[in-house]
């Protein structure tokens, strides 16, 4: 090569290594406004503060400058020891007490029976403590910048004090299972901390060299629900067993800095520095649901330090470049977006402030869908080695309090559930089987629960359960009120989990070896359950709607009676799911025809007189006509009984219902009623739902009439904070987008007007499908399918389509052969789902494994 083209080509070369730095950085300045939730000022409260977490560790960064407020969890950490699998024995006599009551139509004593059926409350998730980051400053910052990143989840906080901008960002390593956390400062050596620590619980601090402080503690023996009130020490640390409370260990590392360290139990000490990288990790002795987490615990200490010394050997750049490359590997599966207005580059208070008041904020939508999958990634991740994955609970992992809101345990009466259905179509299967595994553990508590509680066979959960794999109705022995407590369907709602996690992965062996036994078990409960009443009908009984009242025609209240239109509707799930698993293994026959003959014996469900779709046995009124559960339409949504497209007069009624219910609710009832407006393919009251959930609040208490929407840091307000509603969101806009749960794909189902244009990437439809696909004026564009399985590949759309090259499209014919979408027998259906209705297509695709398909719009 002569010399004058070699300089040509460098200056080509420098300039095209220009160019990139700069569309990089016009690409990364855009796609960070897209996807950062950030403040100008540091959170005043903890709805404030940002959620980072590796589904183990959690973070909540408030981002304050001279006091740096760094909230601590671990997901193991809870109150208590083993279930007492048997805490009353002796009360199975009361349940034939109860039915006879119940057929005497006296509900008042059948309530007053079914009170004496109660065992023990759950433990409560507790926190770790904080991290304080007191930093020396002379005088006030300016330029405060704080936010979170869900492109690679990493919190930044930056603010300039007399010249010198200090930052700090924090991200919790999946990899390397530590919270890292780098500060620095622009001014040679102008950084000056000291890293303290605190807990709610009794600790000792021990220095471990001059730059390791270890903090060691025990978590409580027991904490009695927030809600108990009756009890002179609500929480209990004292243990002489060795069975309650679990150890824990918690340290802080200085990993590097160009500054001095000093250290003492009051904190690590850092001074003269310009960069300090600290690396924070715990560890508990919890060993397992069902042993003694301090006698049988692990060791806690060598699990800490082999956490701490595996990432010591790591750099800060590799350890957060293995973070971003762990999350963005699960995260960038599904790409969404609405086109419209530009985002507005707006703190998070305000822009929500600006949505609430009406602003069209499109990318505000996406960002919340998305945010949903950040929290899953953040709190839910698959067990490692050796380790065990806890499901998210009703607070994910982040939570300050020793007593919090309904102990943040499992509530299996909607909420547990609820934080697990986006998991499928959103592209985060294996995220999905913490909550899988969880439940092989209930099950094991739950199968001496029906033998104690109702001398039955299977297994159930009652409404509550907690990292002890607790199944028992709670209520401490008759305190309970019946309308929550003695609610026993929480077994056969969460074997619906492990039916969707088969019916979207396909995966044979986990539903032969692991996910049919349980279902088909919590099946074996029902059929015990369910006694006859005088028409001959299938019924439960004692039967509760969570966590509703209803009056009778003689004007008497109660929420004990018979046969609701919710445990009809989850059983009709279970047995419909167990049958069509058991075809699809080739066996247990026999059983699948008693389930077969009992589905058909179940109590019915009903349209009431108001067009509704009936919530109780009669055609009782509500004490409260807008309750926030909206149980009976279970059977619309998460279940399939009912659908517009197979049974239309009922999904009128579970319309009416809706309309009767309202628009009101805490946070999870604003999402389940997203996910129910979608079922019904109306997505414009869907959309206008998802506006009232995203809709800025800043209470704190426990109310449960206002209030419902979404606190500064995107969080979701019951209120208080509960995840439940975020998960829902997410599956509520998912549920707009796609739907696969009634015999084909439908594609965009509940689109709505303010969605003109929009795209995604990367759904999950059931039998393995994955897709993607645009829209233009509400119509489907372009659609390309990728088969994980092959297999008939049937969908609805609003417009014709054709296949490029010679893949062959046709219009849908008969029944969908395609046997993970083989409708469930059904009582109610009038139509075929294939059947063409006015402006609807529906074509069937045959697929191979492996293969990718594109269908676009004929215009
Ligand atoms: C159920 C709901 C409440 C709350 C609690 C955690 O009992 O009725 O609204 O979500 O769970």
């Amino acid at each position: 090569m002569s010399a004058p083209k070699a300089v040509h080509h460098y200056f080509q070369k420098r300039i095209l290594f220009v160019l990139a730095l700069l569309v990089g950085q016009t690409f990364s300045v855009f796609s960070q406004s897209r996807s950062t939730i950030w403040f100008k000022q540091p959170a005043r409260n903890w709805n404030e503060a940002l959620p980072v977490g590796n589904g183990r560790l959690g973070v909540m960064v408030f981002g304050k400058e001279s006091e740096e407020l760094l909230q601590l969890n671990e997901e193991t950490l809870w109150s208590g020891g083993p279930v007492n699998r048997n805490p009353n024995p002796g009360v199975a006599k009361y349940l034939p007490q109860v039915r006879e009551a119940l057929f005497r139509e006296d509900y008042a004593q059948a309530a007053k029976l079914t009170q004496n059926i109660q065992g023990l409350y759950s433990e409560a998730y507790q926190p770790l403590g904080d991290l304080l980051l007191k930093q020396m400053l002379s005088g006030t910052s300016t330029n405060y910048y704080r936010g979170l990143d869900i492109n690679n989840a990493t919190s930044t906080t930056r603010f300039t004090v007399n010249g010198v901008t200090f930052t700090r960002e924090i991200f919790v390593s999946a990899p390397a299972q530590v919270i890292v956390i780098r500060l620095t400062a622009s001014k040679k050596g102008a950084l000056a901390f000291t890293a303290a620590v605190r807990s709610p619980h009794p600790v000792t601090k021990q220095l471990l060299g001059r730059d390791e402080l270890a903090v060691r503690g025990k978590a409580p023996a027991h904490a009695d629900p927030n809600y108990v009130d009756y009890n002179p020490k609500p929480v209990i640390y004292s243990d002489s067993t060795g069975c309650r409370g679990m150890r824990f260990d918690w340290r802080i590392k200085v990993r590097s800095t160009d500054g001095t360290v000093a250290a003492d139990t009051a904190g690590l000490r850092i001074q003269n520095a310009t960069e300090a990288v600290l690396l924070i990790t715990a560890a508990t002795s919890f060993n397992g649901f069902d042993k003694c987490p301090d006698r049988e615990g692990r060791d806690e200490k060598q699990l800490a330090a082999n956490y701490l010394n595996g990432a010591l050997t790591k750099s800060f750049d590799v350890l957060r470049r293995e973070h971003i490359t762990d999350y963005q590997r699960l995260a960038s599966r599904v790409q969404f977006r609405i086109s419209g207005s530009p985002t507005p580059n707006l703190p998070m208070d305000e822009r929500l402030k600006r949505y609430a008041e009406g602003a069209v904020d499109p990318e505000l939508e996406s960002l919340y869908f998305q945010f949903g999958r950040y929290l899953l990634i953040s709190s839910s991740r698959p067990k490692r080695e050796g380790e065990l994955g806890v499901p998210a609970n009703l607070q994910g992992i982040w939570n300050p309090m020793v007593r919090p809101p309904w102990s943040s345990n499992y509530t299996t009466n909607i909420n547990a559930q609820m934080n697990y259905w986006p998991a499928e179509m959103v592209n985060l299967s294996e995220l999905h089987t913490p909550l899988l595994d969880w439940i092989g553990y209930m099950a094991a508590t739950g199968r001496e629960t029906t033998k104690n509680f109702y001398n039955m066979g299977g297994w159930t959960v009652h409404h509550n359960s907690d990292i002890w794999g607790l199944s028992n109705p709670v209520g401490d022995k008759g305190k309970g009120s019946p309308s929550w407590a003695n609610w026993a369907m929480g077994g056969a709602w969460l074997s619906q989990h492990l039916w969707d996690h088969y019916a979207f992965t396909g995966d044979r062996a986990y539903l032969q070896r692991y996910a049919y036994p349980l279902m088909k078990e919590a099946a074996q409960f029902c059929l015990d359950w369910l006694t006859e009443d005088k028409q001959g009908h299938l019924v439960t009984a004692p039967a509760t709607s969570p966590e509703n009242i209803f009056i009778t025609e003689k004007g008497e209240k109660g929420s004990v009676s018979v046969a609701t239109t919710m445990d009809m509707a989850i059983i009709w799930d279970l047995f419909s799911n167990v049958i069509q698993a058991s075809e699809q293994l080739g066996i247990d026959a026999d059983f699948r025809k008693t389930l077969l003959d009992s589905k058909k014996k179940l109590f019915p469900l009903q349209i009431g007189k108001k067009g509704n779709l009936q919530e109780w046995y009669k055609d009782w009124n509500d004490e409260d006509p807008q309750h926030r559960h909206v149980s009976h339409l279970y059977a619309l949504h998460p279940g399939r009984e009912i659908s517009p497209l197979t049974t239309p007069a009922f999904a009128d009624a579970a319309r009416k219902t809706l309309e009767i219910r309202g628009d009101g609710g805490t946070g999870w009832s604003k999402s389940w009623k997203i996910n129910f407006w979608a079922r019904l393919h109306d997505g414009n009251h869907a959309y206008k739902l998802l506006r009232e959930l995203l809709r800025l609040t800043g209470m704190e208490g426990t109310d449960y009439a206002k209030g419902g929407g979404t606190y500064p840091n995107l969080l979701c307000a019951h209120p208080p904070f509960q995840i439940d509603g975020n998960f829902g969101g997410t599956s509520g806009i998912g549920e707009m987008l796609l739907q696969s749960h009634d015999g084909l794909i439908h594609i965009l189902p509940a689109i709505p007007d303010a969605w003109k244009e929009g795209e995604v990437k990367g759904l999950k439809a059931r039998g393995g499908f994955e897709l993607d696909y645009n829209w233009k004026n509400g119509k489907l564009d372009k659609l390309t399918v990728r088969s994980k399985q092959g297999g008939n590949c049937r969908i609805r759309v609003y417009n014709s389509l054709k296949a490029a090259g010679n893949v062959a499209l046709k219009t849908a014919n008969g029944a969908n052969p395609n046997p993970f979408y083989k409708m469930p027998a059904n009582q109610y259906q009038t139509t075929s789902p294939e059947t063409p209705a006015n402006g609807t297509f529906v074509y069937d695709l045959t697929t191979a494994p492996g293969k990718e398909y594109t269908l676009t719009a004929v215009r």
